[in-house]
């Protein structure tokens, strides 16, 4: 059972993939979940406050934050793409929903990393919370820049947050390569939970997938969120094999974490 953690709790990003997985779950874990997007969502039911905004519009988010005690923020440009795109929602973005947390004193935000944070690893090494990160793209530095940003305000500010680089979250894993990065949307849920619930969070970097056999990652550092997948991409694997081809070994899409996006976008 998921124990409440705070009264208002915001979620952007609520129109996308993740944001509508993760919207009723998300209804156990406080008493008002303010759902935000740019896009239009579906209206607010019992216990739900829907906003639309752009989180380039730093009044916008301002307001948006207001009367919050914790955010989960997966809003934003969620793949490589036009440099300007990604200034505007992951950089700008990003900035004014810090600004907005520190103006309003909130003090605990789950911030949607990526792998791609780290895409340029290769598939046979496995990296943990201290190893430099090698974005695969605009997309992934981004990500990092999301990272170095809460860091700055965890150390001047006290806003603790937890960087989740999310592998690949989607119902089933799709290829050979999300076998590794697979998160299933209730680990996802369990994850953003322990992020929530933790006594002290810091400032941490904690991967984002189930518990895969194969798997890139390793959270030892990340232990005090107390995060346990009780998911996994094992079921999936035969099926996956079966429907997908024999691995080209000479593809960088094949040798490199961040599979297919290192060759990817607009560079
Ligand atoms: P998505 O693209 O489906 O959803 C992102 C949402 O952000 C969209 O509804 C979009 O309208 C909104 N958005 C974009 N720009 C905005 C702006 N300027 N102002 C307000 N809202 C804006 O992406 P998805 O898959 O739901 O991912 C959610 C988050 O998790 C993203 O930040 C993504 O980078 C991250 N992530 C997701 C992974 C996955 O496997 N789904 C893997 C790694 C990271
Ligand atoms: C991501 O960062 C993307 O947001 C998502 O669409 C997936 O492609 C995922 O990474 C992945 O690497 O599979």
């Amino acid at each position: 059972m998921t124990i409440p953690s705070h009264h208002t709790l915001l979620m952007t990003g609520a129109a996308g993939g993740l944001g509508q997985a993760m919207r009723a779950r998300l209804k156990a874990n406080c008493e008002v979940l303010r759902l935000s997007d740019v896009s239009p969502m579906a209206p607010a039911q019992a216990g739900e406050e829907v906003v639309q905004a752009d989180l380039a519009d730093a009044d916008a988010v301002k307001a948006l934050v207001a009367g919050c005690q914790a955010i989960v923020h997966f809003g934003g440009v969620s793949t490589e793409q036009p440099w300007g795109a990604i200034l505007q929602a992951n950089i700008v973005g990003l900035y004014n929903l810090y600004e907005a947390a520190r103006l309003h004193g909130v003090k605990r935000i789950v911030f949607a990393s990526s792998n791609h944070v780290m895409g340029f690893y290769r598939q046979s090494e496995v990296v943990d919370a201290l190893s430099p990160p090698r974005p695969d793209g605009l997309y992934g530095v981004s990500k990092a820049f999301g990272e170095d940003l809460s860091r700055m305000y965890f150390e001047r500010h006290g806003i603790e947050t937890a960087c989740v680089r999310i592998g690949s979250c989607l119902p089933e894993p799709k290829d050979r390569r999300m076998l590794a990065s697979w998160i299933s949307h209730d680990d996802m849920h369990r994850l953003i939970t322990a992020c929530l619930t933790t006594q002290v969070l810091g400032h941490s970097i904690i991967y984002g997938t189930s518990d895969n056999s194969v798997s890139w990652y390793d959270n030892r550092l990340a232990h005090h969120i107390g995060y346990r997948p009780k998911d996994s991409s094992d079921v999936f694997r035969e099926a996956v094999f079966a429907r997908t081809p024999e691995p080209d070994l000479k593809d960088p899409a094949v040798q490199f974490q961040g599979g297919a996006f290192v060759k990817i976008g607009p560079l």
